[in-house]
């Protein structure tokens, strides 16, 4: 498998929150010639391994908030701004995207974010730990085509169906597609929460809306 051994120091320095070992490995990558999103993929597989060591209670908070900025510093390589920009300035749709109340996570959020301007999406971005009422009311602004829920905490089943709830409750849910985005989501949590969609992975997540708005184009949506 090409790379395999750059990847595996890279899934081994981020694992022990090796900050300028990973940096120096993932600009090498960049450099050789990894693709952007294979080295998120890789970095991300380091980050579980964080997760489970954090489980094991060999890891502490601290250990996660390091975790954090580790990624933070490998997207904002030189490198990696490539994957989420577009030269394209017209805008094939509106999205209002948000890490869904009691929880902290914006790494995924932001990846998503940065995929979707990519591929000619206008983002609105409304932050984290973002109550439904905020939601509502940023749906009825900005009249987006599609809404993004991010959620990483398990718990937050029950935060993202209370925005769809609320959706409903104002009579808006039928103008806006819902996306909810974790590694954590299934088909069945999908339908609970009542969203159009789910994606454990932003990639997968934009081809998604990328459909919607071909269907909507084709007057199916
Ligand atoms: C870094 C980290 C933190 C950092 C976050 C920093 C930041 N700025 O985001 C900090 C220190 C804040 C943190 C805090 C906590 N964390 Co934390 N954290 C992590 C860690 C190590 C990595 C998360 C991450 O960024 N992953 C990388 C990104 C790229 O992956 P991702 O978030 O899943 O996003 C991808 C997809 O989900 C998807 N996606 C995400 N959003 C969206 C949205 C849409 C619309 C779409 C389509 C797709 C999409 O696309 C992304 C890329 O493909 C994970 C471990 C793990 N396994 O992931 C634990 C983890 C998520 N944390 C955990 C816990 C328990 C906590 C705390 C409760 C700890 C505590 N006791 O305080 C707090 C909660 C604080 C809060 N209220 O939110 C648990 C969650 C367990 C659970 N079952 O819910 C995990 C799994 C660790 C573990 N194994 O125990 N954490």
């Amino acid at each position: 498998m090409a790379y395999s051994a750059l990847k595996e120091k890279l899934i081994a320095a981020v694992t022990e929150l090796e900050e300028d070992e990973v940096l120096k490995l993932a600009e090498k990558a960049l450099r050789e010639g990894m693709e952007p999103v294979e080295l998120l993929k890789t970095i991300n597989l380091g980050m579980h391994n964080v997760g489970k060591l954090y489980e094991e209670k060999t890891y502490f908070i601290a250990d996660l908030i390091m975790a954090g900025i580790i990624f933070k510093g490998v997207l904002g390589l030189k490198g990696m701004q490539e994957v989420f920009y577009s030269k394209d300035q017209k805008k094939i749709g509106r999205v209002v995207l948000g890490t869904v109340a009691g929880d902290l996570h914006d790494i995924g959020k932001d990846i998503f974010r940065g995929f979707m301007e990519a591929n000619n999406f206008e983002v609105i971005d409304v932050g984290v730990d973002v109550p439904k009422d905020v939601f509502v009311r940023k749906v009825r602004e900005n009249k987006p085509d599609i809404l993004g829920l991010s959620g990483i905490l398990t718990y937050t089943v029950e935060a993202m169906k209370e925005v769809v709830d609320a959706l409903m409750e104002a009579g808006i849910r039928d103008s806006v597609k819902v996306i909810v985005g974790g590694g954590h989501l299934t088909d069945a949590t999908s339908r609970y929460i009542g969203a159009d969609a789910y994606a454990n992975d932003a990639f997968d997540g934009v081809k998604i809306c990328l459909q919607w708005m071909q269907a909507a184009k084709r007057g199916e949506g």
